[in-house]
C-alpha cells in the first residue's frame, strides 16, 4: 500500500505536440513526490501520456498500489480526462483521499470540489502545501483549515485556506523524482525547470500570476541535476521548461560556463526573448551545448506587441535570427493570431514576419492567443473585447480559437492559423528547417574532434551579426530584472 500515488492524465490531442515532438517527464509531481518521499512517505505516480486505455491502466495501477491518496496533476484541457479519472478512483478506491494541482485548478477551485468532487484542491505551488496535507491527513498531525494554500469543502462551504509564499530559495527543493517515470519512453527525457516566474505581465500568459515574482535555483545546483540525469540515465539532450531560462543574464551565463567546465557532452534548448539574444549572451549558450531557442514574438505588429505588453520591438527580432542562426543554433520564433488588438490587417504582417524569418532559416510557429483562467486577459476579458464562445475546456488549445474579438470573428482567427500552418509546413517540405541533430554530433562535431565551439560572432563591420545595437535605432524596453 503506498502513502500517495500520482497521476498525470493523457492530453486530448497528442497530436498537437507533434510538431515539436515533446513529450517529457511532468516534473510538477516529480516534485512533489520528491519531497514527500524525502519525508518518509511513500510515494508512487502513473504517466498517462503514452496510455492508449488510461482509465484501465490506471485501474491496474489502484490494485496493485492500494493508495491512500491519489493526487492529480491536471491542466485547461487534460481536465474533463481528469474528471473521468477521477470517476474510476471514485469507484475502485472510494476510501482513497483525492487531491488534485495544477495551473486550472488554481482558479477553477470551486468547480473542482463542487461540482468534480475532489477532496482537496492545491493553489499555486505545492511542495509545501503537499507536505503539510499529507502529514495531517496520513499522520493524523492538525486540521486541514491549518493548511496554507489549498481548498477543500467543509459543510458543503468552500473553505479557501491563507495564500501561500512561493518559495524563493528553490534549492531547497531535492531534484524531481525521476525514477518513478518510464524515462525511456519521452522524446524528451532531459527537461528541467531552473527558474520559475516571470518579471514580465505579457496579459495572454499565466506565468508571472501562476507562478509569481521570478525565482531562480543556483547554477551549480541546475548543472548538479544535469549530472545527475546525464550519469543515472544517459540523457544527453536537454529541455529547459523555464518560462524563459535567460531572465537573469549573468545566472544563464554561469550555467554554461559550469556545464562547460564539467565537459558534459550534451546538448539542449531554452526559451529566451529577444531582446536578451545578443551576441555574447547567445554565445555562451552555443558554447555550452545550447542548438535551439525559442522565442516569442507573438505579433508582426509593434502595436499589437505593445497591447499584449510583451515590452519587445522588431528590430529585436531581426537581431535575434541574425545572432542565433550564425552561431549556428536554431532560432524558433512563435507567434500568435487573434489577440484581442489584432486587426486583419496586422495578422497579415504576423504571417509576413514569419515568412520572412523561415525565409532566414529560422522555425516560425503560429499559433491562437488562448485565454486560459488567471490570465490578465482571460481575468478583464470585458476590457479587451473578448467574446468567448465555447465553455468547453478541451478546446482550449492553441490551434484552436476560443473567442471573437471587437475587430476578428473566430473565423477569422481560424482561417490565419490555418495559412500559418501551411506557411510552416511548406518550410518543413522545402527542408529549409529542421530538426537540428541532437546533442553529441553538437558537442563533438562530425570528425570526433572534441568539443565544437561555435564561431566567435564576427564584428559589425561587414560580418552579418550585428553588435548589441540593432541597426535601426529604436529606443529598446529595458527589463528591471537582475542582469
Ligand atoms: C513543459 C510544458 C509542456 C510540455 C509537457 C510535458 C511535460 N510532461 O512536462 C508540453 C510541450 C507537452 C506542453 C503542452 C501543452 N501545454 Co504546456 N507547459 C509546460 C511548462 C513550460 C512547464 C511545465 C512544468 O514542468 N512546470 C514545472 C512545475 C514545477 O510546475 P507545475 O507543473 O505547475 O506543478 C506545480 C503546481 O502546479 C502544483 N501541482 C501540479 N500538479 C499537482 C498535483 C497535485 C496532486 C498537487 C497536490 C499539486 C500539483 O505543484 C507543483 C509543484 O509546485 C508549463 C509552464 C510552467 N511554467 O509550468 C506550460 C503550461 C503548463 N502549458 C500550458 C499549455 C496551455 C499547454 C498546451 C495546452 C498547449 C497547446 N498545445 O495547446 C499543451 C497541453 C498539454 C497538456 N496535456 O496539458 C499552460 C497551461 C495553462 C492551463 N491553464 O492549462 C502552461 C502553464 C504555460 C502557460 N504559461 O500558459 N506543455
Ligand atoms: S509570455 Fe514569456 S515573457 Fe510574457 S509573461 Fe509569459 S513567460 Fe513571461
Amino acid at each position: 500500500m503506498v502513502d500517495i500515488l500520482f497521476v498525470n492524465p493523457p492530453t486530448p490531442s497528442p497530436d498537437e505536440h507533434a510538431g515539436y515532438n515533446l513529450n517529457a517527464p511532468p516534473l510538477g509531481i516529480g516534485y512533489l513526490a520528491s519531497i514527500l518521499r524525502e519525508n518518509g512517505f511513500d510515494v508512487d505516480a502513473i504517466d498517462l501520456a503514452f496510455s492508449d486505455a488510461p482509465i484501465h491502466d490506471l485501474r491496474e495501477k489502484l490494485r496493485e498500489a492500494e493508495p491512500r491518496v491519489v493526487g492529480f496533476y491536471t491542466t485547461t484541457v487534460t481536465y474533463y480526462v481528469t474528471e473521468r479519472l477521477l470517476q474510476a478512483v471514485r469507484n475502485d478506491h472510494p476510501d482513497a483521499i483525492t487531491w488534485v494541482g495544477g495551473p486550472h485548478v488554481t482558479y477553477e477551485y470551486e468547480t473542482a470540489l463542487r461540482q468534480s468532487g475532489f477532496d482537496v484542491v492545491f493553489l499555486f505551488e505545492a511542495e509545501h502545501s503537499a507536505l503539510a496535507v499529507a502529514r495531517i491527513q496520513l499522520r493524523g498531525k492538525g486540521e486541514l483549515e491549518d493548511a496554507d494554500g489549498i481548498a477543500f469543502l467543509r459543510d458543503g462551504r468552500v473553505i479557501k485556506t491563507a495564500p501561500r509564499a512561493r518559495e524563493k530559495s528553490l534549492d531547497i527543493f531535492p531534484y524531481p523524482a525521476r525514477d518513478l517515470f518510464p524515462i525511456k519512453k519521452y522524446t524528451r527525457p532531459g527537461s528541467i525547470m531552473s527558474s520559475r516566474g516571470c518579471p514580465v505581465k505579457c496579459i495572454f500568459c499565466i506565468a508571472s500570476t501562476f507562478e509569481d515574482a521570478y525565482r531562480y535555483r543556483s547554477p551549480e545546483n541546475v548543472v548538479g541535476e544535469l549530472k545527475e540525469m546525464y550519469h543515472r540515465w544517459g540523457i544527453d539532450d536537454y529541455y529547459f521548461v523555464d518560462n524563459v531560462f535567460t531572465t537573469h543574464r549573468a545566472r544563464a551565463r554561469e550555467i554554461c560556463r559550469l556545464i562547460r567546465e564539467a565537459d558534459l557532452p550534451i546538448g539542449w534548448y531554452c526559451v529566451s526573448r529577444v531582446d536578451y539574444a545578443t551576441p555574447d549572451l547567445m554565445q555562451d549558450l552555443a558554447s555550452a551545448g545550447c542548438y535551439r531557442i525559442e522565442l516569442g514574438v507573438e505579433s508582426g505588429d509593434p502595436a499589437v506587441i505593445g497591447g499584449m505588453k510583451k515590452h519587445i520591438a522588431l528590430d529585436h527580432v531581426y537581431r535575434a535570427a541574425d545572432v542565433i542562426l550564425n552561431l549556428g543554433m536554431q532560432p524558433m520564433f512563435t507567434f500568435q493570431v487573434g489577440h484581442p488588438h489584432d486587426t486583419l490587417d496586422s495578422i497579415e504582417a504576423t504571417l509576413r514576419l514569419a515568412e520572412e524569418m523561415r525565409d532566414m532559416g529560422a522555425g516560425a510557429y503560429l499559433s491562437v492567443t488562448t485565454p486560459y483562467p488567471g490570465a490578465p486577459m482571460m481575468i478583464d476579458r470585458e476590457q479587451y473585447g473578448i467574446q468567448l464562445e465555447t465553455s468547453n475546456w478541451e478546446e482550449f488549445r492553441w490551434s484552436n480559437p476560443t473567442y471573437s474579438t471587437r475587430n476578428l470573428s473566430r473565423n477569422d482567427i481560424r482561417k490565419a492559423i490555418y495559412r500559418g500552418a501551411v506557411g510552416m509546413a511548406r518550410t518543413l517540405a522545402e527542408g529549409k528547417f529542421q530538426d537540428p541533430p541532437s546533442a553529441p554530433w553538437l558537442r563533438f562535431g562530425p570528425n570526433g574532434n572534441g568539443v565544437r565551439l561555435p564561431p566567435p560572432p564576427k564584428a559589425g563591420d561587414g560580418g552579418s551579426v550585428p553588435t548589441d545595437a540593432p541597426a535601426r535605432k529604436v529606443a529598446l524596453p529595458v527589463l528591471q530584472v537582475a542582469r
